[in-house]
């Protein structure tokens, strides 16, 4: 993707001050949750596939027609101190959540529109402010999604080409009197934020990108910006939607992934990721130097989907055994193997066997290192091992299973460790 080019941490060679927690923190839940949350990828009878909270664009639904959604949207089942412990219990970070999505409904209390939860719905309150609070009492960094061009309620804003004139647009007005206000009480009315995750930038030139970024910085400082916010400005790439990059990456990065094949709730989208995809695709994202920010989408009355309930919750036992080899953890020095993929903290490597030889036998090559010990994360069981040359080969135990999720063994070595990968 084009603003993948405008982004190249490694010439920028200043990190934000608080890019710590963020490097660490490895596993985060995206939350995309709006009116389309109601409408579950179905609209006038006709079903809707592939990304729910575009169903407006996708039906061309006029906003005299959307705003009515609003009247219907009544979330009692929202439960934040629920949706945090989930977060909690699946061993997840940081969280980031829509406060408004392209379809240009806020999911907050907002000063600047009507068409907000609180004063738009019957259901009349601000579900950011315990969210946020549950978030932060378990130490779960949070954040809002907030999409700063696309506005396809907005008359001025980005891309409603169904309702509005392109050419009788006027972004300015709409960055002042929307974006730019809004933004500002997201980073002042809910606490400490830890990122302010921006999506398709536009209507900006790269003079005004930095001084709409400037004009926020000052609010929070700490506050993380996602790269989507144009320019090369962001503090951490992001990579294309559901994205992985095949390599290491050096620099701070996230992937974020759909846990069906949807953001925004689709009923009729049962294609939940197992636990076993998930814990592959965290493993990839750490053994690569980056984090994985995994989405949930909660239907209209907040409901959390009773499978992504459920998988989390087995991704976060896994982690409760495995985490060493994933929180803290940089970039593994051993590239993509046959078995896996393997991460790094000072003399260890974490190896993460994805894919169990029938031998059980794991080959590590030109691991020509002072070896401690080697063993099973889970259970600390020393494991037998020979050298073979440059080579190194771990038997795991007799008895594994393919089916389980993902084994991981420890090397703990002394010595220059041979970087496998470019
Ligand atoms: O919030 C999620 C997406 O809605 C947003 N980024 C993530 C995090 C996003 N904005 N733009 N895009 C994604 C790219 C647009 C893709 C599209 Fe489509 C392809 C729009 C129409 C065709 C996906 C498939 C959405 C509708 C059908």
């Amino acid at each position: 993707q084009d603003m993948d080019e405008m982004w190249d941490s490694s010439s920028s060679g200043k990190e934000h001050k608080n890019i710590q927690w963020f490097k660490d923190a490895k596993f985060g839940m995206f939350i995309h949750w709006g009116l389309y949350s109601k409408l579950g990828g179905e609209w006038n009878g006709k079903r809707y596939y592939g990304s729910g909270e575009w169903i407006m664009n996708q039906a061309k639904i006029p906003v005299t027609e959307y705003k009515k959604v609003a009247q219907i949207f009544n979330p009692v089942k929202f439960n934040g101190k629920e949706w945090a412990q989930l977060a909690e219990d699946a061993g997840m970070k940081y969280m980031v959540i829509t406060a408004k999505h392209h379809e240009g409904f806020s999911m907050f209390d907002s000063k600047y529109t009507d068409f907000d939860i609180v004063d738009a719905t019957p259901y009349k309150k601000d579900p950011m402010k315990s969210l946020s609070m549950e978030a932060g009492k378990r130490g779960i960094q949070f954040g809002f999604y907030y999409s700063q061009f696309q506005d396809w309620y907005e008359p001025n804003g980005g891309k409603n080409t169904w309702d509005f004139k392109e050419s009788e647009k006027d972004y300015q007005k709409y960055y002042k009197q929307k974006a730019i206000p809004q933004l500002k009480e997201l980073m002042t009315n809910y606490g400490k934020l830890g990122i302010i995750w921006f999506d398709t930038p536009g209507g900006l030139t790269k003079k005004e990108t930095e001084d709409f970024v400037n004009s926020l910085r000052k609010y929070q400082p700490d506050c993380l910006f996602s790269s989507r916010v144009g320019h090369g400005l962001g503090d951490y790439k992001d990579f294309g939607d559901s994205e992985l990059p095949p390599f290491t990456i050096n620099g701070p990065w996230e992937s974020i992934y759909t846990h069906n094949d949807s953001w925004g709730y689709i009923k009729h989208d049962m294609n939940f990721k197992t636990p076993v995809e998930i814990v592959y695709l965290l493993a990839n994202a750490a053994a690569r130097g980056g984090n994985l920010m995994l989405n949930v989408g909660p239907d209209g009355e907040g409901n959390i989907p009773e499978y992504t309930i459920n998988y989390l919750k087995e991704v976060g036992q896994w982690l409760k055994i495995n985490g060493e080899s994933i929180y803290g953890t940089t970039a593994g020095l051993l590239g993509q193997q046959p078995w896996g993929v393997s991460t790094s903290k000072s003399g260890k490597q974490y190896l993460h066997v994805l894919h169990k030889p029938m031998d059980g036998k794991i080959l590590i090559p030109d691991f020509n290192v002072t070896v401690n010990k080697i063993y099973l994360l889970d259970g600390n069981k020393a494991l037998h091992y020979e050298k073979k040359g440059e080579d190194l080969i771990v038997s795991l135990p007799v008895g594994s299973t393919q089916k389980s999720l993902n084994d991981v063994i420890v090397i703990d070595y002394v010595g220059q460790a041979k970087v496998l990968q470019t």
